[in-house]
């Protein structure tokens, strides 16, 4: 019963925390911040991990994980209650402190904010309180111990169901009152920029069935960063710093970077966490202004190597002067596939760089740009055991065939990526035999993956097939397996089929 109590108190508390948190406008609540803040401590040694737990699906259960351990703690501060309210008060205070440190450590982060989780460490306290003066009122009422019992429980259910009640109107009216999404995604789509729809050129997309589209639709391109709630940026807010190692400081609005003028780049983006085979990978259509074109306004003095790249939210990544500036269409992107960056892909504004893992190119809701060098800084995921460089390796993947097929005839078939070198050939062979060349897409450009396929006559039985990739430079991809730490995976990619 004490457990009970101390659970809808937390529970009453959290929705304070909403409401609060909901008026104050900031990007996250508590309970975000704290799983936000779980991200960051984790160290390099799960750090691979921790990429995939903000990947996709891990982000809600990482959430509700920080959910069931405050209300664990909450089952157990309750349980402290009879024998010490204070040790219990202290209980509450301590998950509020919590609270008030991942809130406030969070880049961009506001003092007003530590009010939200203040304020439903009160609560929490203040019911636990009411809770059980009820309950004890109704026990020490006069007449036999059965109808006392029955009181309390009477008792105790109705106040339980209020605070429960309570608790989800509050909530709900904070949630209500955290709109500031809503206000991002109508300044996302009163936007009208200059970009158009993408059209597949012709010949890069082969249609083959259970391969991925050559464009990769935004709503399925894959999604990783450490926010678990983007940041949420309207456009007549952002604006870019430029400095460090450079002639002139810029700090460019949003309305002065589309004034320099988009232009277009199939790219693919890949990331470096992605395992042979994997799926964090896409390719689309960006628009966005020639970062070569910034730095050079700026002017890079004598001496610099390094981009250190931040985005609103505090994330940091570390590129190569030299790749941005060669040449290559490396963005300051503020559209995809036609329409505005969807919030969750980095809006209003992101870099994107053939030929680079995202990690260290493809920062979203990026604001500020120090022009330094390699020597001087570690960014946010080589402090966390990865490589500060990282040239994307030459890789392909089978889409086609999986399981079981009939003998005959049978399509064998998948992509190919090498960004900025470009793929020259992708063979395939049946059981270790020997290679054989698989028919290549056209492509528009050596920065997006090629589509491939190979007519295979499938004998029964059951088979591995491989493929290999080969770059424009007629450098293979490595045979050997290695991790995705510390700078991508390597290997063949293999499926296994069944044919009878
Ligand atoms: N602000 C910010 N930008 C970021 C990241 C991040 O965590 N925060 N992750 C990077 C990584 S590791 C990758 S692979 C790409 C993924 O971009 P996408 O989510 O648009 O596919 O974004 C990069 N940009
Ligand atoms: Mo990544």
């Amino acid at each position: 019963m004490n457990k009970v109590v101390g659970v809808l108190a937390t529970i009453a508390g959290l929705a304070v925390a909403e409401v609060v948190a909901g008026f104050l406008g900031g990007r996250a609540g508590p309970v975000l911040a704290v799983g936000e803040w779980v991200i960051e401590l984790t160290p390099g040694s799960v750090a691979e991990r921790a990429i995939g737990v903000v990947g996709r699906a891990d982000k809600p259960l990482l959430v509700v994980g920080v959910l069931v351990v405050l209300l664990a703690a909450g089952a157990g501060i309750g349980a402290l209650w009879p024998r010490s309210p204070a040790l219990a008060g202290a209980g509450f205070a301590v998950l509020a402190a919590v609270g008030v440190v991942a809130l406030l450590t969070r880049p961009g982060s506001r003092p007003v904010q530590a009010l939200a989780p203040v304020a439903a460490g009160a609560t929490a306290v203040l019911v636990l309180r009411l809770l059980h003066r009820a309950s004890a009122a109704a026990t020490s009422l006069p007449g036999s111990a059965v109808d006392a019992a029955g009181l309390d429980r009477r008792t105790f259910l109705r106040d339980a169901g209020l605070v429960l009640v309570g608790s989800a109107v509050v909530g709900g009216f904070g949630r209500w009152a955290g709109r500031a999404r809503g206000l991002v995604e109508s300044a996302r789509s009163g936007l009208s920029l200059p970009v158009r729809r993408a059209v597949v050129p012709a010949g890069a997309d082969l249609g083959v069935d259970g391969v991925a589209p050559w464009l990769t639709p935004a709503k399925v391109f894959y999604r990783i960063d450490t926010a678990l709630s983007p940041p949420l940026v309207e456009p007549d807010d952002w604006s870019l710093r430029i400095h460090g190692m450079v002639d002139h400081e810029i700090t460019l609005t949003y309305e002065e970077l589309l004034g320099r003028g988009l232009v277009d780049a199939w790219v693919t983006l890949c990331c470096v966490s992605n395992p042979v085979g994997g799926e964090l990978v896409g390719n689309t259509r960006w628009s966005g202004v020639p970062i070569k074109d910034l730095l050079d306004e700026a002017g890079v003095r004598h001496g610099a190597d390094a981009l250190l790249s931040r985005s609103h939210d505090g994330w940091t990544c570390g590129t190569p002067l030299s790749v941005l500036t060669d040449g290559r269409d490396a963005l300051l992107a503020v559209a995809m596939d036609g329409e505005p960056l969807p919030v969750d892909h980095g809006f209003p504004v992101r870099q994107v760089v053939p030929g680079l893992y995202g990690y260290v190119s493809a920062t979203k809701w990026v604001v500020d740009w120090e022009v330094t060098r390699f020597a001087d800084f570690s960014a946010y995921w080589t402090e966390r055991g990865w490589s500060p460089r990282g040239p994307v390796k030459t890789q392909c993947r089978i889409d086609v065939p999986y399981g079981d097929h009939p003998a005959g005839p049978l399509t064998v078939a998948g992509v190919a990526w090498a960004q900025h070198r470009g793929i020259e050939a992708v063979e395939v062979r049946v059981d270790e035999g020997p290679w054989q060349r698989a028919r290549l897409a056209a492509v528009p450009n050596p920065d997006t993956w090629v589509q491939w396929e190979w007519e295979w006559d499938a004998t029964r039985g059951d088979h591995v097939i491989d493929a290999r990739a080969t770059d424009a430079a007629g450098e293979p991809q490595t045979k050997e397996r290695a991790d995705v730490v510390p700078d991508g995976a390597t290997g063949y990619p293999r499926a296994q089929v069944h044919i009878g």
